[in-house]
């Protein structure tokens, strides 16, 4: 069975990403948490050296099955679609996964404004931080701009096709991966049209999410680096 090392379900955003997708599309794995503690990123660190030990770039989320580890949330993605090609990680139209390919490294290689103002914080209500942001931080806008075009583009021209209402119709890679923006935008309260916001209810209601947040309400670690705008989880 294939181990994926993730770190706090609070804060660790890239983490969420493959953990989400392997839940929601019922692939059997093995988690391995290695929490963040207390200055996660500076050298001699517990999480350094055991995710050093483990991988080239010592970060979560690591995927490791069998004799293969796979470091990087997207190369993850593309190695169980590649792996469970039953469980149609992608969307099956050509054009539509190369959309959703696309969209997915966007996201991979962009929106550095949104992540770095608004990291993700899953048990924090960050909406009076998120409305001096909004007003102050026009990278932010932009990004929250881009984002919210992208999706109401695709849920407009996807809501016929699927029930589930996701970006291309049915649950997607691509809903994985903007995952942890939504929660973003979530606790941020960053201003969205409705559709985007009932297209955020959804996102939060899927099982494999709803899991992912129970999870990270049940932690109980403080890390400072991730909390740029409290003193105390209370
Ligand atoms: N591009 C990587 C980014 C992974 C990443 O930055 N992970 C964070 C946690 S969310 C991490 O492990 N940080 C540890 C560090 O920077 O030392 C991916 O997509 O997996």
């Amino acid at each position: 069975m294939p181990k994926l090392y993730v770190a706090n379900k609070n804060y660790s955003s890239w983490s969420m990403r493959p953990w989400v997708l392997m839940k929601q599309a019922g692939i059997d794995f093995e988690e391995v948490t290695v929490r963040f503690g207390e200055s996660p990123f500076s050298e001699g660190s517990e999480f350094k050296k055991t995710m050093g030990a483990l991988s080239p770039t010592a970060l979560v989320p690591l995927l490791v099955d069998g004799d293969i580890k796979v470091w990087d949330s997207l190369s993850i993605v593309e190695y169980l679609a590649e792996t469970f090609p039953d469980r149609k990680l992608w969307p099956e139209a050509a054009g539509q996964r190369a959309h959703a390919r696309s969209i997915c490294a966007e996201m991979h290689g962009g929106f550095r404004s949104l992540r770095g103002a608004c990291a993700m914080n899953i048990e924090a209500d960050l909406s009076v931080q998120g409305a001096i942001i909004w007003r102050d931080n026009a990278g932010v806008r932009a990004d929250v701009q881009r984002i919210v075009g992208m999706w109401s583009e695709l849920l407009a021209a996807n809501a016929a096709s699927h029930p589930d209402g996701m970006l291309f119709g049915r649950f997607s890679a691509a809903d994985a991966y903007y995952a942890p923006v939504v929660m973003r935008f979530a606790r941020y309260a960053l201003p969205v049209p409705e559709a985007i916001g009932a297209y955020m209810q959804r996102v939060q209601a899927l099982p494999g999410v709803k899991a992912w947040i129970d999870g990270a309400l049940q932690e109980k670690d403080f890390v400072v680096m991730d909390e740029p705008y409290r003193l105390s989880r209370d």
